[in-house]
């Protein structure tokens, strides 16, 4: 990503559209919570956001249709647990706008093949398939899909998705040099916390690595999860000499726990003075504590189940409004207005 792309762009400062999404392939985890909703949370006070559970993107990766639909929900109820609101912020399921797919498509007109080979995301994730589903080389034209067909100026990313937002930018290039001017080329928000890594400490926290804590996990849980966390690999026993920098745990207390306690806990760490599994206690109360309020607004939500569905319709509805427009220009300028040729006289014959 270009410095211009994020200071600069046809999405300017007077475009305050915002468009993010987040796939319901499990649990919203911590990486997903530092990394994106934080920020969503923030922005919708100053920004018109779109908010959306990208459900057609989870089936490029494993997924079980009988979970799908529960997936779905939960992440719903994530989203609005942390405090994005439904009065502020535009928040729906992918699949319930058909807008989504019909545009990637289109805009597959414009993507050459190479730009998606070169896609670090799909070859981390192709590198040991046997067969490659199509859909997950194509996964960056149906997210530039997304972003484009509510003409969003903006996109709060995370570090591992600036590249397929560089992508989006240069389909929207192409597409507008085609067939003019449509869609703003959106610039990244960055500020998100960088790439939180997994409890094994090695890579990207990730729903399908199972290396997670879920931010609405109940406390026993998230003890379970926090207890297995890899720290630093010098430290065998209780009382090694610890490298804060190189510990993840380290980390995830830097973002989790009252920051009058981080000297310390360092301190102790460098010093072998406090044990692994202290630390970790600390660092899976620290988490209890911080999603207490989200954890009880999405019991209360889970209970209430006609409310999420109201909610999701009532953006499905909004955000269908925006789709239509934009697809209304798309079709009339890639020609895909027949009835316009109907009794006009005009036929590919004369
Ligand atoms: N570990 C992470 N650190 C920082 N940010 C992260 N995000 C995800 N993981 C981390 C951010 O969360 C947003 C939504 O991501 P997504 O669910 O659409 O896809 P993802 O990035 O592929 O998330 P996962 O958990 O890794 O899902 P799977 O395993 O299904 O691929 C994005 O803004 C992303 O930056």
């Amino acid at each position: 990503m270009s410095e211009k792309s994020e200071q600069t762009g046809d999405g300017g400062a007077a475009n305050r559209r915002i468009f993010s999404g987040m796939q319901p392939s499990g649990e919203a985890h911590l990486g997903n919570y530092l990394g994106a909703l934080r920020q969503w949370v923030k922005l919708q006070d100053d920004h018109e956001c779109f908010f959306c559970v990208v459900d057609q993107h989870a089936i490029t990766g494993d997924f079980s249709p009988d979970e799908l639909p529960a997936r779905i929900l939960d992440l719903a109820v994530s989203f609005l647990a942390v405090g994005l609101d439904p009065e502020e912020s535009t928040i729906f399921v992918q699949s319930d706008v058909p807008e989504h797919t019909e545009l990637a498509w289109l805009l597959n007109a414009v993507t050459p093949v190479g730009n998606l080979e070169r896609m670090t995301q799909y070859k981390d994730k192709s590198a040991n398939m046997e067969s490659i589903p199509a859909g997950l080389l194509n996964y960056p034209i149906l997210q530039a899909a997304d972003i484009l067909l509510y003409r969003a100026g903006a996109v709060p990313v995370g570090e591992d998705q600036l590249q397929h937002l560089e992508l989006t930018r240069e389909i929207a290039r192409k597409w507008n040099s085609r067939f003019g001017d449509l869609f703003p080329e959106p610039q990244a928000i960055r500020g998100g916390a960088g790439r939180i890594l997994g409890l094994d400490g090695k890579a990207k926290m990730s729903k399908s690595l199972g290396n997670t804590v879920g931010i609405l996990a109940e406390p026993p849980e998230i003890w379970d999860r926090v207890r297995t966390a890899v720290t630093d690999p010098q430290r065998v026993r209780r009382d090694d000499p610890g490298r804060p920098e190189v510990c993840n745990v380290f980390t995830l207390h830097k973002h989790f726990t009252d920051p009058e306690l981080i000297p310390d806990i360092e301190s102790q760490c460098r010093g072998g003075t406090r044990g692994g599994v202290d630390c970790k206690r600390i660092l899976a109360d620290s988490i209890d504590e911080h999603f207490q309020e989200a954890r009880e607004r999405a019991a209360d939500l889970h209970a209430r189940p006609g409310r999420i569905q109201e909610i999701l319709e009532a953006g499905a509805q909004r955000a269908r409004a925006e789709a239509r427009e934009t697809m209304n220009q798309v079709r009339e300028r890639m020609g895909m207005t027949w009835r316009a040729a109907v009794g006009s006289g005009r036929s590919a014959a004369t």
